[in-house]
């Protein structure tokens, strides 16, 4: 079973997109095993992004992460990290398929609502970032027969 994390950005708190956002993933099957709002330091934006250091982008990306809280949620499913790349559709937004979040309620790449990590050595690393293992709750869920076999 993988998990991964996901972040609901700056501009999806301040859009009021939070519960949409959460609900993709839930409604997609995912099981949620960790969440909450936090404001991220500039210490935890350039160790998260650290692969975007020296790019073009990296100070107002890490500018935009910072800028205001965040939620953060990691989720349990098969391919958990692969699903929710799908749900959450490509990078820029341009290209992000109709029917992803992206796709559906973003226009340009340096406010594309969501962060999803891109491998499951990512998600690991990410993972362990945000919350401490006590805040990452294990429990059955009555319905999970009727979303995995
Ligand atoms: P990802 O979020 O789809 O994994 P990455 O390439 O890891 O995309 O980039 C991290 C974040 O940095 C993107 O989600 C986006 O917010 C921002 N970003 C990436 N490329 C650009 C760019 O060319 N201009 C501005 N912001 C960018
Ligand atoms: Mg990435």
């Amino acid at each position: 079973m993988e998990r991964t994390l996901l972040l609901a950005k700056p501009d999806a708190v301040q859009r009021g997109l939070v519960g949409e956002i959460i609900s993709r993933f839930e409604r997609r099957g995912l099981q949620i095993v960790g969440l909450k709002l936090l404001a991220i330091s500039t210490q935890l934006a350039k160790e998260h992004y650290r692969e975007h250091v020296g790019k073009p982008f990296f100070k107002p990306l890490v500018e935009y992460i910072t800028a205001t809280p965040v939620v953060a949620m990691v989720v349990e499913g098969p391919n958990a990290v692969e699903l929710c790349r799908a749900t959450i559709g490509a990078t820029n937004p341009v290209a992000a398929t109709p029917g992803s979040i992206r796709g559906d309620l973003s226009m340009q790449v340096g406010r594309n609502l969501v962060h999803g990590s891109d491998s499951v050595k990512s998600a690991k690393r990410e993972v362990k970032l945000f919350f401490k293992t006590s805040e990452l709750l294990t429990y059955k869920r009555a319905t999970q027969r009727w979303i995995t076999e």
